[in-house]
Order: structure tokens, then sequence, then C-alpha cells
């Protein structure tokens, strides 16, 4: 299959390129290395170095034969992103490529309508593009559990069943996301579900979890290979970084309670979803839903199962919830359709939080520690990092 992997220099989109090239299907990345800027625009860089993506994309084929296509561009760009899809005829596209931190989005009103504009306007080319060139492409779409909130019934995958008056409809699983981030990927899910209707594209909108981990199979071949490892306040997701202030003698920072439950999943568990997901493709204009994560947790549990795991001294610290957010919540969500496709969850376990303690200790020297306390305050309209900028 010809997957074309947006956003394929981040996170997970490179991990995921690898896993996807790795499986023998033909891939191709696409990314404009914003994600890069926002390192220069915060004064702080990924833990574990990372290589430009010409170095990764040529160490892979050197270590392993196989070819990934790249091209540089920005989704915003509609010329581009018609211009990729003409010229390489994916079969499937995996879209990673948006503004993806929450506190990044809630910095200011600038930072608010980047992420909205960048987010929902690329992927709104992206829907016109495959509507325009070939609506047999299967779109895959990152969008996030945090689109539901915290409701106070069981969160369903995508769709519910609704009875009102006395009447019973299919209707979305209502929405009530926590930042301009996440309400970004609300926007996108209702522009994809319309586009499904209209166009009769197929399309599957992975509501992902909090990802956790660094290393896969394939990133682990070569120090070339390795996709980044964030720990500042801004981009550093929770369990990434309570590893780094294990590691550090920093205490755990958790925020409020620390009873605010959320999903989780293991990078290497992310990287099989994208191709479980591309594999088994949603139908002609099909717009499904798959709940991405493994297991449900607290905040204040995965702070716990650091401090027990970490060898040495570990303290826990709750502090200011600098977001607005329940902290003291029902949640229970649906998340079976991964694992009828055939997921096998990797959970989380000390061995692999022994390994990020390797990897954080290895990279120690370079962490900024000013770096690990929140800056942004959701009930402000702005921040020290707009006003420092
Ligand atoms: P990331 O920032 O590391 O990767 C996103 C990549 O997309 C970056 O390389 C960036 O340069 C690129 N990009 C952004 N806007 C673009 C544009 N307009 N045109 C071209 N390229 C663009 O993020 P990540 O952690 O790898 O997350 C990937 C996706 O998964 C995001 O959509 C995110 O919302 C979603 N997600 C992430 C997590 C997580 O915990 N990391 C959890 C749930 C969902
Ligand atoms: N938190 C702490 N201490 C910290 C950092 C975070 O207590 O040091 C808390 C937050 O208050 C929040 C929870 O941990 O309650 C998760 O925060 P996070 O920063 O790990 O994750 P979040 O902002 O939700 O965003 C991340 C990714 C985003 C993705 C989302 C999935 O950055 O791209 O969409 O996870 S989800 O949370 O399911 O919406």
């Amino acid at each position: 299959m010809r997957i074309l992997v947006l956003g394929g220099d981040g996170y997970l989109g490179w991990p995921s390129a690898l896993h996807l090239s790795a499986s023998g299907h033909e891939v191709a990345v696409a990314d404009n290395f914003v994600r890069r800027t926002y390192d220069n625009e915060m004064g702080v860089s990924s833990l574990v170095p990372i290589e430009p993506l010409h170095v990764r994309v040529r160490a892979w084929q050197e270590l392993t034969g196989k070819r990934i296509d790249v091209f540089a561009g920005d989704l915003c760009d509609a010329d581009f992103t018609h211009d990729m899809l003409r010229k390489w005829r994916p079969d499937a596209i995996v879209h990673f490529a948006e503004q993806r931190s929450a506190p990044y989005s809630m910095i200011d009103q600038k930072h608010a309508v980047y992420t909205q504009v960048n987010n929902v306007v690329g992927n709104l080319n992206l829907l016109y593009a495959i509507a325009d060139i070939d609506p047999t492409i299967h779109l895959v779409k990152l969008g996030t559990m945090g689109e539901y909130g915290t409701p106070n019934i069981d969160i369903e995958e995508g769709w519910i069943d609704l009875t009102h008056k006395g009447r019973t409809d299919r209707v979305l699983f209502p929405k009530r996301p926590g930042s301009f981030y996440h309400l970004s990927k609300v926007h996108d899910s209702h522009n994809i579900e319309f586009a499904c209707r209209i166009w009769g594209l197929r399309a599957t909108d992975l509501n992902q979890g909090v990802v956790y981990g660094q290393e896969t199979e394939h990133t682990a071949l070569d120090d070339r290979l390795a996709t980044r490892f964030d720990y500042d306040a801004v981009f550093g997701t929770v369990l990434n970084r309570m590893v780094i202030q294990a590691v550090l003698g920093h205490p755990l920072t958790v925020y409020g309670s620390g009873n605010q439950i959320r999903g989780l999943i293991d990078i290497r568990d992310t990287c099989e979803c994208i191709r479980l997901s591309c594999e088994n493709p949603a139908d002609a204009g099909e717009f499904r839903v798959f709940n991405q994560f493994t297991e449900q947790m607290s905040v204040r549990q995965i702070a716990e199962t650091i401090q027990e795991a970490y060898p040495g001294p570990c303290s826990i610290e709750s502090i200011d919830n600098p977001r607005v957010e329940a902290d003291s919540h029902y949640y229970r969500a649906a998340h079976t359709k991964l694992l009828d496709l055939g997921l096998a969850p990797h959970l989380l376990e000390d061995t692999l939080i022994s390994s990020l303690f390797k990897v954080a200790d290895r990279y120690r020297s370079r962490v900024d520690v000013a770096a690990i306390p929140p800056t942004v305050r959701w009930r402000a309209t702005t921040s020290e990092l707009a006003t420092s900028r």
C-alpha cells in the first residue's frame, strides 16, 4: 500500500513512518518543520538529539534498503497539498501534521489563532485535495481523547445512539474539550464527517490519549533514527515529563489534586494502531472513530507509578493547576475497536519506565531545568511566554 505520512518529522509521525516502511508499505513523509521552529521560539529542544529529516531518511535507507520519499511544505498551502497528492497518489494518508500542544494554544490570542488556523485550514485543504484528486484515498486522521472532555457518562467511540423525547438518532458523541488546541481537533472531526457525507470520502478519526515512551524497535536501530522526547511544560506530556523529573531529582509536578484521569498509550502501540487502521480501511462515505488508548490512569497514579519504579529518592509535589479542568470526575471510555483489529497493547510496566530512565539519564546534561515549571495559565489571556518573545 502507498501511505503518505503528514507530520512525518514529528514525535509520532517519524516512528510511524518507519513502522509502516518496515511492514512493507511504500512510504512518503511530508512536513514543514514548524515543530523545530516552536523549539526555537520556546528556547528549548528535544531531550534526545534529533537529526534533520534528510539525514533520518538516508540512514533508514542505508540500514534497511528501504526508501522514504520526502515532501517539504505546509498543508495550509493548498497548491502544495494538491500537488503532493497528485504527484505521489497515495492509497492512504496518515495526518499527524498539526500544532499539538494544549499549553502552546493557550499562550495568548496569537497562539490560539495560529493553532486553529494551522490545524483547521491544513485539514480542510487536505479534504479538498482528496476529494478533487482521488476520493478513494483513506484518510487516517489523528484526533484526541480530549475532544470529549470528561463527561459524567460513558464515552463511546465517536458516535452515540441518542433517544430524545421519544425519538432516536445516531449522533456524534458530544464534545467538551479543554483547550483551543483540543477544540481545533473537534472542528477537524466535524469537517471530516461532513466531507465523508457530501463527497463519499473514507476516514478514520483516531482519538488518541496521551502518548508516552520514546524508543521503538526501528528508532532504536541507530541514533540517527531517534525521535524527539519533550520534557518542557509546553510540549512535554505528563508521563515523559515525570520520567525526566525523577532522574533530575526534581519533584514530580502534579497539577491540582492529580485526580484527573486520562487515557494513555505507549508510542509503540501508536505506530501499530496506525498500521492497523491503514490496512483495514473505512468504507466509502464512512466516518469512523477509534478511541486510541490502552489504559486509563489518574495523574497522581502516573506520578506514583514513576515514583515506585525509580530506584532513588523521588518526591511528588502538588502545584496549583495552571489549567481549567475537572480534577475529580467520572471517566469510562470505550476503546475496543483497535483491539478488535488485533492491537496487542504494551501496558505501562517497570521495564518500559526503566528504559525511559536510561534515555533520560543518558541525555540529562541537555535539560534546561527552567523549562520544567508551567508558565501558561488557562485563566489568563496572555502569559509570560507571550511577553518575553
Ligand atoms: P509533533 O509536533 O511532534 O509532530 C507534528 C508534525 O507536524 C511536526 O513535525 C510539525 O512540523 C508538522 N506540522 C505541523 N503543522 C504542519 C503544517 N501546517 N504543514 C506541514 N507540517 C506541519 O506532534 P506529535 O506529538 O507527533 O503528534 C502528532 C499528532 O498526533 C498531532 O496531530 C497530535 O494532535 C496527535 N496526538 C498526539 C499525542 C501525543 O501525546 N503526542 C496524543 C494524542 C494525539
Ligand atoms: N499534567 C500534570 N503535570 C504535568 C503535566 C501535565 O499534572 O507536569 C496533567 C495536565 O493537567 C492534564 C494531564 O496531565 O490533566 C495531561 O496533560 P499532558 O500535557 O500530558 O497532555 P495534554 O495537554 O492533554 O495533551 C497531550 C498531547 C496532545 C494530545 C493529548 C491527548 O500534547 O497532542 O491531544 O495529550 S488527550 O489528553 O487524551 O487529549
